[in-house]
Order: structure tokens, then C-alpha cells, then sequence
């Protein structure tokens, strides 16, 4: 219905208590790289992706037999099958497979979204596609931000700011939280330019430290999948399929 819906931003996990869940959809944003490892995989054939806090509960999915991907501070941790490069999940070999996914912040956060409706996730790769599918759902928008450890990060604020400037052209959107507005209003400031408008972001020098800037550049690259990954009790799973289980 026109003029009913709500924005708004989370610009850390510890904001997010705050939000209000009611009729929304969350959208949970580590665009470096969780978020975007997640898209990846699913577009090479990936089944499902079980996002999960803790090195403990992935040591409890290796021990059964499971695929494991493991990152803390930007490294892979060893005895783990993957760290978080989507790079490592655009292999043909994980058709069908599962993988058990855990990261420094982007798991911990879908995790603290499983309370809503509905939680999908968002990264510049499938931008349009999730842009597009959210103005077709009658329903509020809430943007969790994973940050660092607890803090604010440029990256997901700005791709909040993204999405909301295409959403809000949609009269349906009324209400622009002021965390909404920001965002806007930072991802204006970029001038479409992500990469360089990150260029003294505190995770992309990270990022750079560790060798991987050739992950920052294709986290940074639009619409390259239009996967829109979407939490199914504790899975990940792509929205085709989430749509199936439900009207089966
Ligand atoms: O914070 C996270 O969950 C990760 O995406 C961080 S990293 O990009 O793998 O360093």
C-alpha cells in the first residue's frame, strides 16, 4: 500500500535491539565478505550455507563430516576447509554440498536476526536483485549492519544507504528512519564509487594488509548474481527454494 512502509538501519549489532521487527523484513549486510561469500556460494550451487557463531559450533559440524569455512580477523582458521573469500566458494565441486559458514561478524549478526519475519542477505553483488525483490514485498525494511566487532564500518552503512536510495524513489516507503536518511546520504557522498570511497576504511586496509584485495574489488563489483539468499530456520538457502518449502 503506498505511503504505509518503514526504513531503517541498524549501523551495529549493538543498535539493533532498538530496531522495530514488526512486519519487517532484515536485511543483514557484511558486504566484506561474509555476505558476499554467501551470495557466491549459492550462485556456484551451493544447497544451503548454516551460518554459525562460534569456532566451537563449527568444530561440531567437522567432526560430523560436514564442509567447513572458518575466518577470524580476516585470516581462515587451519584444519578448516574454507576461510571467507568468496573466491574459495566459486568452485563447481560444491554443487549440492552444505557449508557450515562461520566469520568474524557477518554469522554472529544473521544470527541475532533470526527473531524477524523474514531474514535475507544483502551485498553489492546482488544489489539489484534484492533492491528489486524488496519494492515487490509489502513489508517494513530493516538493515543490520554487522560493523566490527561491535562497531560502526563504512561498507555496510554504505550499502544500506544504496538499497534505500533505490527504495526510497517508491512512495511506499514513507517513513525514513534518521539511520535511513544517514545512510542515504552517506552513499551519496560516494558518488557511485564505492572502491574509492572505501579507500581509508578501516577494513579495507585491513583487507590490503592481508593480500586480498582482490576480494575487496569483487565485494565491491554490482550484480553479479541474483541470488537473493534467505534464512530457512537455521539454513541459508536461495528465495526459490525458501518460496517451494513453504507452499509445499
Ligand atoms: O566480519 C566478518 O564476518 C568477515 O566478513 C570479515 S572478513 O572480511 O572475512 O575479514
Amino acid at each position: 500500500m503506498l505511503g504505509e512502509y518503514r526504513l531503517e538501519v541498524a549501523f551495529s549489532p549493538a543498535l539493533f535491539g532498538g530496531c522495530d521487527l514488526d512486519n519487517a523484513i532484515v536485511v543483514v549486510i557484511d558486504v566484506l565478505r561474509a555476505t558476499s561469500a554467501i551470495c557466491t556460494a549459492l550462485e556456484s550451487g551451493v544447497k544451503k550455507v548454516l551460518p554459525v557463531s562460534t569456532i566451537e559450533e563449527a568444530l561440531e559440524y567437522q567432526k560430523k563430516g560436514y564442509l567447513v569455512g572458518a575466518e577470524r580477523d580476516g585470516e581462515q582458521i587451519p584444519g578448516f576447509d574454507f576461510g571467507n573469500s568468496p573466491y574459495s566458494y566459486k568452485n563447481d565441486e560444491l554443487k549440492g554440498k552444505t557449508v557450515v559458514l562461520t566469520t568474524t561478524n557477518g554469522t554472529k549478526a544473521i544470527n541475532m536476526a533470526k527473531e524477524a519475519d523474514m531474514v535475507v542477505v544483502g551485498a553489492f553483488t546482488n544489489i539489484s536483485a534484492l533492491s528489486t525483490w524488496l519494492e515487490e514485498q509489502d513489508k517494513n525494511v530493516v538493515f543490520l549492519c554487522s560493523g566490527w566487532k561491535g562497531r560502526f564500518n563504512l561498507e555496510d552503512s554504505l550499502f544500506a544507504g544504496a538499497v534505500i536510495d533505490r527504495l526510497s524513489n517508491n512512495y511506499k516507503y514513507a517513513e525514513l528512519s534518521d539511520s535511513a536518511l544517514a545512510s542515504k546520504y552517506l552513499f551519496h557522498t560516494a558518488d557511485a564509487d564505492p572502491y574509492k570511497f572505501l579507500r581509508n576504511s578501516s577494513h579495507r586496509k585491513r583487507m590490503h594488509k592481508l593480500n586480498l584485495k582482490k576480494d575487496v574489488k569483487y565485494c565491491l563489483t554490482l550484480d553479479q548474481t541474483k541470488i537473493i539468499p534467505v534464512l530457512k530456520g537455521n539454513e541459508l538457502v536461495r528465495l526459490e527454494e525458501y518460496y517451494e518449502s513453504i507452499t509445499s
